[in-house]
């Protein structure tokens, strides 16, 4: 059942006017995501401001956390996935307070409760960056007191967004997504490849996605790799011995009800003769517009084409 997200934003401080994440944290209360409902709260630039939400914590349940904050100097979007066990101002917070290199409980640094691997961080919203400091400043302090009363089931990250950014509200959302998705599941997907052309097989009717195009494979077992996982499922699927080559690369889509992550490698025939097991037609491909791909197989066909 859906349950409530937490996102927090700043007030201005220094001498800022306005502060981005006050205007997009408003902005998205009692918008859903993934079937839960944000609720929104904006934060005091001082100490309790910090405590604000660790104090809330005591008395309410959330099923993932988002502080965000303004990053003065920033060009891009910065994912915080450590809150520092230092206090360092710069400028005095909101109440006065000038704090020079002190811990915040001398039990040393906290990490995100986040899996920033099952993110897909290249292909999202305006480009961000992943960040091992928080500053240490009243942002940062705010997280450190978060991820020192959460559990690690919990989803808490910090957000530090540009003064300008192309969309701030969106890449946000974008960020909630990922942290209400299910964890990635990785699956081997084989680039079979044969006299300068590559293979695809179309599911059977009564699979899963039937009559879509993708490369033969599957999910990882206990304890295998890409390579023993490839060479384990095209011998079941297609009842090929192949030997794997090198890594094209890694793929993670979103089918919706299960996240993938594709780890595309190269796959040569060493033996035997094809028998379809789960697919109905198979079709050798020079390029990547001859059949209908499933998910981000399109993609994969085309680093595969400029690797022939
Ligand atoms: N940014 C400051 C505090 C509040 C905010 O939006 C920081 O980076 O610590």
């Amino acid at each position: 059942m859906g349950g409530r997200v937490l996102v927090t934003g700043f007030e201005p401080f220094g001498n800022h006017i306005e502060n981005i994440s006050q205007l997009v944290a408003a902005s998205l209360d009692g918008e859903e995501i993934r079937g839960h409902t944000i609720e929104s709260l904006i934060l005091k630039v001082n100490q309790d401001g910090a405590k604000t939400v660790s104090k809330l914590l005591q008395t309410k349940n959330y099923a993932a956390i988002v502080h965000i904050g303004l990053a003065e100097s920033a060009k891009f979007p910065r994912i915080e996935l450590l809150a520092r066990d230092l206090l360092d101002f710069s400028i005095p917070d909101n109440s006065g307070r000038f704090v020079k290199n002190q811990t915040i409980s001398g039990n040393g640094d906290r990490e995100s409760t986040i899996f920033i691997q099952d993110w897909d961080v290249k292909n999202m919203i305006d480009k961000p960056e992943i960040s091992y400091d928080a500053g240490s400043f009243i942002c940062n302090e705010t997280l450190y007191n978060t991820l020192g009363v959460i559990s690690k089931e919990t989803p808490c990250v910090f957000l530090h967004l540009p003064k300008v950014q192309d969309d701030a509200r969106g890449f946000t959302i974008q960020c909630i997504d990922r942290m209400l998705r299910p964890r990635c599941v990785d699956v081997g997907a084989g680039a079979i490849i044969s006299n300068r052309k590559f293979l695809a097989a179309r599911r059977s009717k009564n699979e899963k996605h039937a009559g879509w195009w993708e490369f033969p494979g599957g999910k990882f077992e206990e304890g295998e790799d890409a390579n023993q996982c490839l060479i384990r499922e095209i011998f079941e699927e297609l009842e090929l011995v192949v030997r794997t080559g090198e890594k094209i690369g890694n793929w993670i889509y979103d089918h919706g009800d299960i996240v993938v992550r594709l780890h595309v490698v190269e796959c040569f025939i060493e033996s035997g003769d094809i028998k379809l097991h789960v697919h109905d037609k198979i079709h050798w491909c020079e390029g990547p517009d001859e059949v209908d791909w499933l998910g981000p197989d399109r993609e994969i066909a085309e680093a595969i084409s400029a690797k022939l």
